[in-house]
């Protein structure tokens, strides 16, 4: 089926912890557009193959030590060098589904508890980024996560610290602001296919209002 003409793509985010099943969905949820004929690709972050996403991979494998600010900076950079290519994307009327973008940032870095890395210091580098039209939050509790299979060996993939990052997700949305009314939140604890479903009945909604130019601006 041709893909059909549209006002422009939609931005949606795909966000959650390790283990939340992700990159399942996303592999899903493009399908499903795919077969309904919307033009779509799928992008995440950190974009690893980037020179800047090679140090940040190379963090998170824990073969290199960064300070906190720094690290958190890089990845806010790994955005902003793909900032215009998304804005030209989504202008050439492709939808794009994303594995992690700021929320993640924030989170992430919030949750080592600094008492110079709050959640407001981290979103600044972040401000002026494409606003994605949705974020799907696929919310998975830690114990959930740990009967999966548990973590692996990268940087984050600790009992303790995604419990932290879990409370802040979930605090992003009783504090106001451009976060909360971003996030839409999944139980991502129950089978893959009810989960899938979940996504479409928000997604569908959201990509064929901003494709039939119900949603003109993409924020920022
Ligand atoms: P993946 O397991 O999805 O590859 O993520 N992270 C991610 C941050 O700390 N800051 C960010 O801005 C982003 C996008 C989350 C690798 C880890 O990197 C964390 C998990
Ligand atoms: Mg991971």
């Amino acid at each position: 089926e041709p893909a059909k003409p549209v006002s422009r793509g939609a931005f949606i985010v795909v966000e959650g912890l390790d283990r939340a099943g992700k990159s399942t969905q996303v592999k899903k949820l493009c399908d499903r557009l795919y077969a309904e004929g919307h033009n779509v690709k799928a992008i995440g972050f950190p974009d690893r193959t980037s020179p800047i996403g090679k140090m940040i991979s190379s963090y998170l494998k824990c073969q290199t030590e960064m300070d906190d600010h720094a690290i958190h900076l890089l990845f806010t950079t790994n955005r902003w060098e793909k900032a215009q290519w998304v804005k030209d994307q989504i202008a050439h009327g492709y939808t794009l589904i994303c594995d992690r973008y700021y929320y993640s940032g924030i989170v992430y870095s919030a949750a080592k508890r600094l008492p110079s890395l709050s959640l407001a210091w981290a979103r600044q580098p972040e401000v002026g980024l494409p606003r994605p039209d949705r974020v799907m939050f696929l919310d998975l509790d830690p114990e959930a996560a740990v009967k999966r299979g548990g973590y692996g060996d990268e940087k984050y993939e600790k009992r303790e610290m995604q419990e932290r990052v879990r409370a802040l997700f979930l605090g992003l949305l009783g504090r106001g602001g451009e976060e909360s009314s971003d996030l839409f939140v999944v139980d991502a604890g129950v089978g893959v296919e009810d989960v899938a479903g979940s996504i479409w009945g928000e997604v569908g909604k959201v990509v064929n209002a901003v494709e039939g130019g119900k949603w003109l601006e993409l924020g920022s």
